[in-house]
Formats: C-alpha cells, sequence, structure tokens
C-alpha cells in the first residue's frame, strides 16, 4: 500500500494502529477473496476527509491566541461519523488519523449504528480560564458547525474534552444554528446528555473486564490489588466502579507523577483534586503525607512507575503509548494476571506482544473502552426519541453491550484458530462488520 501524501512523522502513531489491524486480519483476508476484490482494506485505512481548519480566539488579556481544529470524517459505512474530540497539544492529523481509524472498528464491535470520526485541536486548556475555555470552544464551533449534525456528525469528549467544553459548544452550535439538536454526546443532562455518560468508559471497562476473566476462568476482581494509570474521566470511573466491587486500587497517576497508596487510594480526594479543583495529584500528600507519590522524572528509564507496583489487574486508562515493553515486563514479573486498556492503544506493540505470548488476559482498547461510545450512542438514542432513560436502564444495557463485545470477540478468535487472543478477536470482528457494510452499499 502506497502512503504518498503522508507526513511520515506525525503519520507513525496511525501506521502503528494500522499494522496492527491489518495483521490480525491477513487471516481473513487470505479465507475469503471478497475483501480483496472490493479492495476494502485500502478504502478503509484513508479517511473519507479531513477537515482542517484555523481556531481564534481572544484570551483572558484581549491577546489574540490561533490554533488549529480537526476533523477527521473516517467512514460512515454502519452509521454517522462519530467519535471525541480531543484538546491536547500533542494533537496533529497523525494522533486523531489514529484514533478515527481506531475509533471505526470500536463503534462496530458495539453492533451500534455509528461510523468513525476523530476531532479536535492542538489548544492545552491546562491553565486557562473558564473564560477562555468558552472563547476557544465558541470559535472551535463557528468552524465545525458546517460540517457536523444529528445524522451527519456527531462529536463527543475525550482527553481534554468533558461535559464543560461539551457544554460550551452545544451552546455556540445551537447559536449558530438555531437548532436543538442531539449533535454532541456527553452532554450536560439538562440539555439532554444521557444519565451515566460520563461513567461509561470506566465501568464499561470493568464490566468487560468480568466477562473476559469468567470466560477465561480466572478468579474475579473482588479483593485483588488493582492498578490504575490516568486520573481523568475514565481513570476515575474505572476506580469507582473496582472499589464498588471489592477490588483495591492502589494507583493513579497524572501527566506530573504518579500516586501509590497501599490502602486504596482516596477517590473522593483525587476526584476533589483532579474534578473540582483542576489541579494535580501532588496535592493528595497534603491529606496523605505517608503516600508514596512518584514525579515523572523519576519513572524508570522508558517506563511508567505505576507499572512496577505488582498488582492482579492493571487498567492503564491515561493516553497512547504509556505502556512501554519495560512495563510489561515488569507487569509479567510481579504476577499480573490481566491489562485492560482504558485509554486508546495505550500499550506499544512490543508490550502487546509480551502479554500476548506470556498468555495475560490482555482486553484491547478497541474492545475493553467502547462502553463510552455505546453510551453516546444511548444518548443519540433518546435524543431522536425525545425520551430520558433511567441511570438503572443505561448501566443495563451498558453491561449487556460489553459482554456482547467479550463474547463476540472471544468467540471470533477462537474461530480463527487464536483462542485468547482478543487483540486478534477484535480486530477480525469489528473488520468484518464495517467491510460488509461497505461491499453491501457498493462504492
Ligand atoms: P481526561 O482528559 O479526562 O484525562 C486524561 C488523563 O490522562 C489525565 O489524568 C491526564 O493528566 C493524563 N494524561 C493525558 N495525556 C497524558 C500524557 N501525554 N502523559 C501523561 N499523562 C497524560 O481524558 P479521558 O480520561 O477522557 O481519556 C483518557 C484516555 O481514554 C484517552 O486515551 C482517551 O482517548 C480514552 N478514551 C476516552 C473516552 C471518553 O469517553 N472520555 C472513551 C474511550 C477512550 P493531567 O490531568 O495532568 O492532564
Ligand atoms: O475514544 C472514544 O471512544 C471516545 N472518546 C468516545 C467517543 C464518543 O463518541 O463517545
Amino acid at each position: 500500500m502506497k502512503f504518498e501524501n503522508s507526513n511520515c512523522a506525525e503519520d507513525s502513531i496511525f501506521f502503528q494502529a494500522m499494522e496492527e489491524v491489518i495483521y490480525s486480519i491477513s487471516p481473513l483476508l487470505e479465507s475469503d477473496p471478497k475483501y480483496k476484490r472490493y479492495a476494502i482494506l485500502e478504502r478503509l485505512v484513508v479517511p473519507d476527509r479531513v477537515i482542517k481548519f484555523q481556531v481564534t480566539w481572544l484570551d483572558d488579556n484581549n491577546k489574540i491566541q490561533v490554533n488549529t481544529g480537526y476533523r477527521v470524517q473516517f467512514n460512515n459505512a454502519l452509521g454517522p461519523y462519530k467519535g471525541g474530540l480531543r484538546f491536547h497539544p500533542t494533537v496533529n492529523e497523525g494522533v486523531l488519523k489514529f484514533l478515527g481509524f481506531e475509533q471505526i472498528l470500536k463503534n462496530s464491535l458495539t453492533g451500534l449504528p455509528i461510523g468513525g470520526a476523530k476531532g479536535g485541536s492542538d489548544f492545552n486548556p491546562k491553565g486557562k480560564s473558564d473564560f477562555e475555555i468558552m472563547k476557544f470552544c465558541s470559535a472551535f464551533m463557528t468552524e465545525l458547525h458546517k460540517y457536523i449534525g444529528p445524522r451527519i456528525d456527531v462529536p463527543a469528549g475525550d482527553i481534554g474534552v468533558g461535559s464543560r467544553e461539551i457544554g460550551y459548544l452545544f451552546g455556540e452550535y445551537k447559536k449558530i444554528t438555531s437548532s436543538y439538536d442531539g449533535v454532541l454526546t456527553g452532554k450536560p443532562y439538562m440539555f439532554g446528555g444521557s444519565l451515566m455518560r460520563p461513567e461509561a468508559t470506566g465501568y464499561g471497562l470493568v464490566y468487560f473486564t468480568q466477562a473476559m476473566l469468567e470466560h477465561e476462568k480466572k478468579d474475579p476482581l473482588t479483593g485483588k490489588v488493582c492498578t490504575v494509570s490516568g486520573a481523568g474521566n475514565v481513570a476515575i470511573h474505572t476506580i469507582e466502579k473496582l472499589q464498588e466491587i471489592g477490588a483495591i486500587v492502589v494507583t493513579c497517576s497524572d501527566s506530573e507523577g504518579m500516586l501509590y497508596d497501599s490502602r486504596g487510594v482516596d477517590l473522593k480526594l483525587i476526584k476533589e483534586i483532579k474534578l473540582e479543583r483542576r489541579g494535580t495529584l501532588k496535592e493528595y500528600l497534603e491529606v496523605y503525607k505517608d503516600v508514596n507519590y512518584i514525579p515523572v522524572a523519576d519513572y524508570p528509564d522508558g517506563g511508567h512507575s505505576v507499572w512496577t507496583i505488582p498488582c492482579y489487574a492493571a487498567f492503564p486508562c491515561a493516553t497512547q503509548n504509556e505502556l512501554t515493553e519495560v512495563d510489561a515486563k515488569n507487569l509479567i514479573a510481579n504476577g499480573c494476571v490481566s491489562v485492560s486498556e482504558g485509554a486508546n492503544m495505550p500499550s506499544t506493540p512490543k508490550a502487546t506482544e509480551l502479554f500476548l505470548t506470556n498468555k495475560i488476559c490482555f482486553a484491547p482498547a478497541k474492545a475493553a473502552n467502547a462502553g463510552g461510545v455505546a453510551v453516546s450512542e444511548f444518548e443519540m438514542s433518546q435524543n431522536a426519541s425525545m425520551q430520558k432513560w433511567s441511570f438503572d436502564m443505561v448501566d443495563e444495557r451498558l453491561k449487556e453491550t460489553m459482554t456482547q463485545i467479550c463474547k463476540r470477540v472471544a468467540l471470533t478468535a477462537k474461530d480463527y484458530g487464536v483462542e485468547g487472543n482478543y487483540v486478534d478477536g477484535a480486530n477480525i470482528a469489528g473488520f468484518k462488520r464495517v467491510a460488509d457494510a461497505m461491499i453491501t452499499e457498493g462504492i
């Protein structure tokens, strides 16, 4: 395959994601000629369109600031383009292509009618005032609104974009279009947001892990020591569900460092620090002076201190490539039984390979973190029918969806002779559904 227009440095992360999928699905491509005949792979790895725009806004000192905004509409064979927006200084076209590509297969695995997309900006929300966030979101939507719609493309949150940002984006969309549409998901409840959308990715990750451990005949999580990285939306709700089922979560981390609390972390305090004060985990030490806090500068060479802590199950929930070969070796040496990816592609290819060869129960992101986008689709459903589902109803459907994804992935792996390999199972099952839709709709 040729990628003549590719910016190789930016695209390397996209190639990493693509390479894994191509490797996994090669037995399917060899066994059924229709996928080659319809050039599905060639068509699937190129986005339908990449929208790139300037975002100009005024900071609190009335100084003009300029950022770049993007929306990568990757594939809509199964439904409207669907996927989050990321606001982080590391955002570029390559990162969004990797995330959009993964989103196609993830959304396909949910069995729901949603295509794949991703967007965002290199805007850094850190240290910005509420008004600056609002002004940035308004400026971003001034351009984005032209390309989205409840049947066209429905963005949501991701790193740096939570319900505050979605609220401002929704407000601006409504102002420009005069239309009260379900054009974004993860909206505040008062604008038609679904109950449990904030919790969905983390809760879904735990439901998937429970189903996987049961299927693989391993001990359940109750009473087990678990390690989590990150301290944002996904990490916090993963910790919350793990604690609710009686697991002991001893770590979390942010971009400045990690904390290890062997008694089990105090989630109420973490929520206060990270969600209310938007502070750093170091502030945990102001309450618990004896806790182990390790700044990023003191992490092991090429690794992350969270993964040096012995655990039964590990949950990387911060960002891509945060769990390296060094980390995988540490986890395996310390007797870790299960690794579930809450973040998108947090394990490097070498780490993934080590988990698979060492028969660790390994839940890849596109299957394990699909609970967020699944509840986003539930939100679209509720908006379209003007209904409000109860917390219990959303929770029940989320649990059912995650259990079904786990079953489908495990069964596909078995069918293709790689029993227990959830990476290949997820890639084949996700690819198959979207590829069959592409064949059915013609070119
Ligand atoms: P948040 O912005 O809420 O939290 C991100 C967390 O990860 C923060 O603790 C942040 O630290 C840390 N982090 C981010 N980037 C880095 C980095 N480069 N190095 C170290 N730490 C970092 O994002 P989410 O929790 O929503 O997203 C986390 C992951 O989960 C991402 O990979 C995202 O794509 C994925 N995901 C999110 C879903 C959702 O519904 N939100 C759904 C499915 C997947 P700090 O606080 O210091 O910034
Ligand atoms: O990576 C993801 O699945 C998300 N950020 C959530 C996407 C969504 O549309 O809810």
